[in-house]
């Protein structure tokens, strides 16, 4: 009898971790991504598809670089059956429409790095999202700036800023003015701080605005620049290698610490691209992963807001912070 008890037990068991197998491999979670080219987002999917290995789900990762194709993906998502999505859109004004159009497919919804808005320009509070405490990361591009800058030598009156903006992104806007509110609070004059407005968040149109701010202060020998990211950062260093600036004079900071940045500080020239604040793919692709499942599997709803933080890093000392961060 004793022995009978034993083996249902035992075929109970094996059929509850039968059910959890398959309960669990049926959860499929989309992650779609604006610009599936930049290292900042490999990393995000690299890490969602590190927790559902662990977890045992599936991430569909897509690329959506425009309003249709976000809005493709949703439908796409939905007729896969997959339960929810992880979303970095490519518009944040298309808040609204997005949500929408994941309750049409029932599918639940979280925002990652640039939270949705309404058509008041208010951020949409009940969709969960994880972005970086933009601000602070800005004022930490800031003060690193300024720091070099005094460091060197310069006469800040002298010295020219380039603001890469893309002003219509409110983690954007937030991470530009942070990096501003320390230089001026360091005694950098506002009046050389120059606009320089990007068509989309990548390096190339970084180097397009930022080389028409160079064209038109020619005078200038010394300069700053920062952005949103590694790439605006890096667009306004390559704009002033090509019009002829010479690396020791330009204090590029950039925000992300993915590839693009790390593959630069490997140059064996040191370039004007001085630091890099890190943040944490980490955090924004497998916490975001696990989250989502943890809400589509379990009913367990994620934090409405979640703001992850940064670390600066230099050419010198980025192999060691990396570390410090468990990152390699
Ligand atoms: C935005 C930027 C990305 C990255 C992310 C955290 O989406 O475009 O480069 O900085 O925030």
């Amino acid at each position: 009898m004793l022995r009978i008890v034993k083996s249902l037990a035992a075929i109970g068991l094996a059929l509850t971790t039968l059910t959890g197998i398959a309960a669990a491999a049926e959860v499929k979670l989309g992650f779609v991504v604006k610009q599936p080219e930049e290292p900042w987002f490999q990393d995000e999917w690299k890490f969602a598809e590190q927790a559902g290995k662990e977890k045992g789900f599936t991430v569909v990762k897509i690329g959506a670089e425009d309003g249709e194709k976000a809005l493709a993906a949703i439908d796409n998502l939905g007729a896969q059956g997959a339960g929810g999505l992880i979303i970095c859109t490519p518009d944040v004004k298309l808040g609204p429409a997005l949500v929408a159009r994941a309750a049409a497919n029932n599918l639940k919804l979280m925002t990652v790095d640039d939270q949705l808005i309404d058509g008041a320009g208010k951020p949409l509070a009940d969709v969960p999202h994880m972005g970086i405490s933009a601000t602070k990361i800005g004022e930490q591009v800031g003060q690193a700036i300024i720091d070099e800058a005094k460091k060197r030598g310069w006469d800040l009156k002298t010295v020219g800023a380039i603001r890469v903006s893309y002003d219509q992104l409110p983690t954007a806007k937030d991470r530009v003015e942070g990096a501003i509110s320390k230089l001026t609070a360091g005694g950098f004059p506002k009046e050389m701080i120059f606009d320089a407005p990007q068509a989309k968040t990548d390096t190339e149109a970084a180097l397009n605005a930022a080389t028409t701010v160079f064209n038109a202060h020619s005078d200038v020998k010394h300069w700053i620049a920062f952005g949103l990211n590694d790439e605006a950062a890096l667009g306004a260093v390559r704009a002033s290698e090509s019009v002829g600036i010479k690396p020791e004079d330009v204090i590029a900071v950039g925000i992300g610490g993915a590839d693009s940045a790390i593959n630069e500080f490997k140059k064996a020239q040191a370039t004007g691209f001085f630091a890099t604040v890190i943040i944490s793919p980490k955090r924004h692709g497998y916490e975001t992963a696990l989250n989502l499942y943890d809400w589509v599997a379990n009913g367990k709803e994620p934090e409405k807001l979640t703001q992850t933080a940064g670390t600066l890093a230099k050419r010198d000392d980025y192999p060691a912070v990396r570390k410090s961060l468990g990152l390699q």
